[in-house]
């Protein structure tokens, strides 16, 4: 028998899925968001799509790109970032890391998106050599590099050249289509911590649905494995997104990248929301749900869902592996509901 079947409807019918939502100005809830505030090999998207990277050097090994505490955008102590720099070069012919998707994942086909994201480069560092910001190997190649600001869809490149020297301050990037357009339907844009995103060049690509990116390897910081040349992005990047929507919604415009360039210097990206998996561990209820090494998370119960009366039960530390708690006040037959709720936060560093 399966043990989820002695649960008494009620309890099926009551278990909430928490955690903090991300909320962002004037713009719709990012499909993928990137903050790399966790720790170990994993990287958590934030966003409506709960994409996993797994942090891996040139030919594949396993690493750990996290930067260290308050090496994020925000500088902030619970911020990190995507910290690439032990990569040999900037692009071509460099050796250097990655973030990929641990499963091949497929976008939705949408009429508009925007990338955007945080670049760092150390003083020094060589200009444009083509360092891959993101990879998305559909069946045509669809990429965004840091030679300038390229993005590259359907073996089509237009991007904003020689507008992104290094000058070892975080830089905000943005490109955005929108397929509901027929004439400048790829824009670009630039911002930093301390100046307002600005526009830089507008582009005309043939209008349409995205169906640029069918789906394939999605890759952060340079390209996937076994590539030549290799092209790795050697900067710290943080808080990478991207926004998708029907009609022209997913290409955000100007107020809305500032109002995300604005959030992001003062506060750190939200942890991941936690998905809750409820099961029998006879004859105690059993919580469990994938978690992150770097997060804590916060088992919480009320009697009513309104009022919501919460009673914080127990908190766990992420391991990067399925953390479980049992409750040892809940027996199978005790005859009052009980609501649980997860929250996930960032483990003090
Ligand atoms: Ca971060
Ligand atoms: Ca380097």
């Amino acid at each position: 028998m399966n043990a989820s079947c002695l649960l008494p409807r009620w309890i099926r019918g009551s278990v909430l899925i928490g955690g903090l939502a991300s909320t962002v100005a004037f713009a719709a809830s990012p499909y993928l968001e990137f903050g790399f505030n966790e720790r170990g090999r994993l990287a958590a998207s934030s966003g409506n799509e709960p994409m996993i990277l797994a942090f891996e050097a040139q030919e594949g090994q396993p690493a750990d790109w996290h930067g260290t505490t308050g090496s994020g955008v925000s500088g902030l102590p619970q911020d990190r970032a995507f910290d690439n720099t032990a990569s040999t070069a900037m692009g071509t012919d460099g050796l250097g890391g990655r973030a990929v998707a641990t499963e091949y994942t497929v976008f939705p086909s949408m009429d508009s998106f925007t990338l955007s994201g945080w670049l760092r480069v150390t003083a020094g560092t060589e200009f444009g050599r083509f360092g891959r910001l993101f990879w998305w190997n559909a069946n045509n190649q669809s990429y965004l590099f840091y030679s300038g600001l390229v993005l590259a869809f359907d073996g089509t490149f237009v991007g904003a050249y020689e507008q992104f020297p290094p000058t070892e301050e975080w830089v905000f990037f943005a490109a955005t289509y929108d397929g509901t357009a027929d004439t400048d339907n790829v824009r670009f844009y630039r911002g930093t911590r301390s100046t307002a995103v600005v526009p830089l060049s507008t582009a005309t690509i043939p209008a349409g649905p995205n169906v640029r990116f069918p789906g394939g390897q999605f890759v952060l910081g340079n390209n996937p494995i076994g590539s030549q040349p290799t092209q790795p992005c050697d900067a710290w990047m943080d808080n990478f997104r991207v926004h998708l929507a029907s009609g022209s919604a997913g290409a955000l415009d100007l107020a809305q990248l500032e109002a995300l360039r604005a959030l992001d210097t003062g506060t750190v990206t939200p942890p991941v929301p936690a998905s809750l998996a409820i099961a029998l561990a006879p004859p105690k209820i059993q919580l469990s749900w994938p978690s992150l090494e770097g997060y804590e998370y916060t088992v919480i119960a009320s009697p009513t869902l309104v009022p919501w009366a919460p009673t914080a039960l127990g908190k766990v530390p992420g391991t990067g592996g399925t953390a479980t708690w049992l409750d040892p006040a809940f027996s199978v037959g005790l005859k009052a509901p009980k609501y649980y709720r997860l929250q996930s936060g960032y483990a003090a560093p």
